[in-house]
């Protein structure tokens, strides 16, 4: 199933609706919007959200469910790395986390009380294939069909990704994990194996989280610290791109067995985390250099243009060609499966300013003393997703693919008061600066069509343990006890309201 496209007309009419222009007038170069927007004394534009927007909360397996030896299921990579002496800042393990797979009953009733109307969550590979390849297990599948009956119930529509990171600890014995071409197929497999048993009750897919994560920053890719698992660093450029490219081989393997599986009609999303490039002044010279670094940046064509259009953008690939994987016979056709919408996991970005040097633009480096939402990594730039989400439009020649914040949010600096309630400040601030950047990127007619907040709960951060939270839920975690922050009372009002209050 290809993206539903709007009527061709539909940004800039709705513009000019907002502004009191003809849509002839918008059909200057996106460089002049800005200016003309201010200069606008027409109608306001729309001030809320319309009510199909998607107003959510997302977690995925490994964070939250626990059980991780209950019912079948099999070891994953983060189980192993876990067991590894000095790979997690507390120690902590996946074993029990957030318990949320004995929990989910509360936890779904404490979602609906939130008003979201849906959820995403991730399936664990190794708990429906506790091998990564051959038998299903299906009492691993039972859980999922609980969870999402519970969710149905509660009138809150499921999401689910596939693979969120905890690749069966099997597949990474036998030939390696992502740095081999098999497990595209094996993923392929798992697919299959979900979607037929549970094709039923779900129809939003997402295949692959955040391959830029996984893959490349805290993959494979040199340098950063710490790393993730299975804690191994390639040394060569091209080598790092190659499990790039076996993951979008897997993501279209996967989109093709998804769609063969799936009883009745069924919607795909990428869930990237594409680098954001803001303009730090918004004056055409500016935007012109954001929109360049954007489509040079290495991650964004590296991952974007084979998942939206199956190939490398040529200027890209020049500028990268020292880094291009092996690409076999075939392989783009595999990849460029028709995706449905896209999912925008936003959580900060980069300033650019004009350059008259190397390719026109200059990154603006982060000051010492920068805001950040509690992770070295996580700058805090309000203006991140509505930059993202034009610049993917604009420069990705995107312009009609609905496109979701599919994760937002911060790890907060607070602690509960003698009463027991988290102030989470940080994360309304924050999340209110973010959401109206969505809303003006919707108040101008991009095809924004909902908001993810990561997470619902405070759980397992990666290599940080259980030190980070980023739960709009506190989690207690020696007695499981859940408290809703100030940021879940903000959250609820905000849904009501239908804009950030
Ligand atoms: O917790 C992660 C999530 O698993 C993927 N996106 C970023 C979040 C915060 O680091």
């Amino acid at each position: 199933m290809s993206a539903p496209r709007p009527a061709a007309t539909s940004r800039r009419g709705f513009l000019a609706q907002g502004l009191g222009l003809t849509a002839a007038t918008l059909a200057a170069p996106a460089l002049n919007l800005v200016g003309r927007e201010k200069e606008s004394t027409a109608a306001p534009l729309p001030a809320s959200f319309p009510p199909d927007f998607e107003w959510a909360v997302a977690t995925a397996a490994i964070q939250v469910e626990g059980a991780a030896r209950e019912d079948g299921r099999g070891d994953s990579i983060w189980d192993t790395f876990c067991r590894e002496p000095g790979r997690i800042a507390d120690g902590g393990t996946v074993d029990v986390s957030c318990d949320h797979y004995h929990r989910f009953a509360a936890d779904i009733a404490l979602m609906a009380e939130l008003g979201v109307k849906h959820y995403r969550f991730s399936i664990a590979w190794p708990r429906i294939i506790p091998e990564g390849r051959g038998a299903v297990n299906e009492k691993g599948v039972d859980f999922y069909r609980r969870l999402v009956d519970c969710l149905r119930d509660h009138g809150i529509t499921p999401h689910a990704t596939l693979y969120h990171w905890d690749l069966p600890q099997a597949l990474q014995d036998r030939y390696a994990g992502w740095q081999s071409r098999e497990v595209a197929q094996d993923f392929a497999d798992y697919a299959t194996a979900v979607v037929s048993r549970l094709g039923d009750r779900i129809d939003r897919w997402m295949p692959l989280n955040e391959i830029a994560t996984f893959a490349y920053y805290s993959g494979y890719a040199v340098g950063r610290t710490p790393p993730h698992a299975p804690g191994i660093a390639l040394a060569t450029p091209r080598e790092q791109s190659q499990i790039i490219h076996h993951t979008l081989l897997a993501h279209g393997l996967a989109c093709q067995a998804i769609r063969a599986a799936s009883p009745r009609p069924c919607r795909i999303a990428g869930a990237e985390n594409f680098e954001s490039c803001v303009p730090i002044i918004e004056t055409p010279e500016h935007i012109e250099a954001a929109k360049k670094a954007f489509a040079d940046s290495f991650v964004n064509g590296a991952i974007l243009h084979p998942l939206l259009h199956g190939r490398w953008d040529s200027a890209w690939a020049e500028l990268h060609r020292e880094r291009l994987p092996e690409v076999a016979e075939g392989d783009w056709r595999t990849i460029a499966q028709p995706l449905d919408e896209l999912g925008f996991n936003c959580y900060t970005g980069g300033y650019f300013k004009a350059s008259s040097q190397g390719r026109g633009y200059e990154s603006i480096a982060i000051p010492a003393g920068y805001p950040k939402g509690g992770l070295p990594w996580l700058n805090i730039i309000p203006e991140a997703p509505y930059w993202g989400i034009r610049l993917v439009s604009e420069a990705f020649n995107a312009p009609h693919l609905p496109i979701f914040i599919s994760e937002n949010g911060l790890s907060d600096s607070a602690t509960a008061d003698a009463s027991g309630l988290v102030s989470d400040i940080d994360r309304i601030a924050y999340s209110r600066a973010y959401l109206r950047q969505i809303l003006r990127a919707k108040q101008e007619g991009y095809p924004v069509s909902g908001y993810y907040h990561w997470s619902f709960l405070d759980n397992f951060e990666w290599s940080e343990g259980y030190t980070k939270r980023f739960g709009l839920v506190h989690v207690d975690f020696t007695s499981q006890r859940r408290t809703p922050k100030l940021g879940y009372h903000w959250y609820r009002e905000t849904i009501r309201a239908g804009h950030a209050l």
